[in-house]
């Protein structure tokens, strides 16, 4: 089983997507170990974005993930990082698959609604820099999984 990150950024928390992004995670048979609204701190937004410190867009990208409250979650399920990245779409929403999320709902890389981790590896980081291990429910019993995971 993968983890994953998924930020629901200030721009779709605004928008009332929330639930909307949610449901199609959701709806693809990842599941929910950590949730949580939150306003990140600058800190925290700067060792998210760590690998993009020396891009020309680092500044912006940090102002706009602190500008308002986002939502948080983890997800956990067999190859969630690619699956949770599909279901994301591709990081310019003018270039992004209709039925994906920023294909759907998303113009301008600078407003593509959602995060989503992009190694096994980062997952685990990822989800640990936002959450304490208290805080996630990695054992809880879903009774679909069955019908879920082979
Ligand atoms: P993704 O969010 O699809 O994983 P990424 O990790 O390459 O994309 O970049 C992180 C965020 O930084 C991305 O969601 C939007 C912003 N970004 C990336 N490339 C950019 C660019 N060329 N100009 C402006 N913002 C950019
Ligand atoms: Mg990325």
């Amino acid at each position: 089983m993968e983890r994953t990150l998924i930020i629901i950024k200030p721009d779709a928390v605004q928008r009332g997507l929330t639930g909307e992004i949610i449901k199609r995670f959701e709806a693809r048979g990842l599941k929910i170990i950590g949730m949580k609204l939150l306003h990140i701190s600058r800190e925290l937004a700067e060792k998210h974005y760590d690998v993009h410190r020396e891009r020309p867009f680092f500044a912006g990208l940090v102002e706009y993930i602190i500008s308002a409250p986002v939502v948080v979650m983890a997800l956990e399920g067999s190859d969630a990082i690619a699956a949770a990245r599909a279901t994301i779409g591709a990081t310019k929403p003018s270039e992004a698959a209709a039925g994906s999320i920023r294909g759907d709902f998303g113009l301008e890389i600078g407003r593509n609604l959602a995060h989503g981790s992009d190694s096994p590896e980062n997952g685990e980081l990822e989800v640990a820099n936002f959450f304490s291990e208290s805080e996630l429910l990695s054992g809880w019993r879903r009774d679909v999984d069955r019908w879920v995971f082979e």
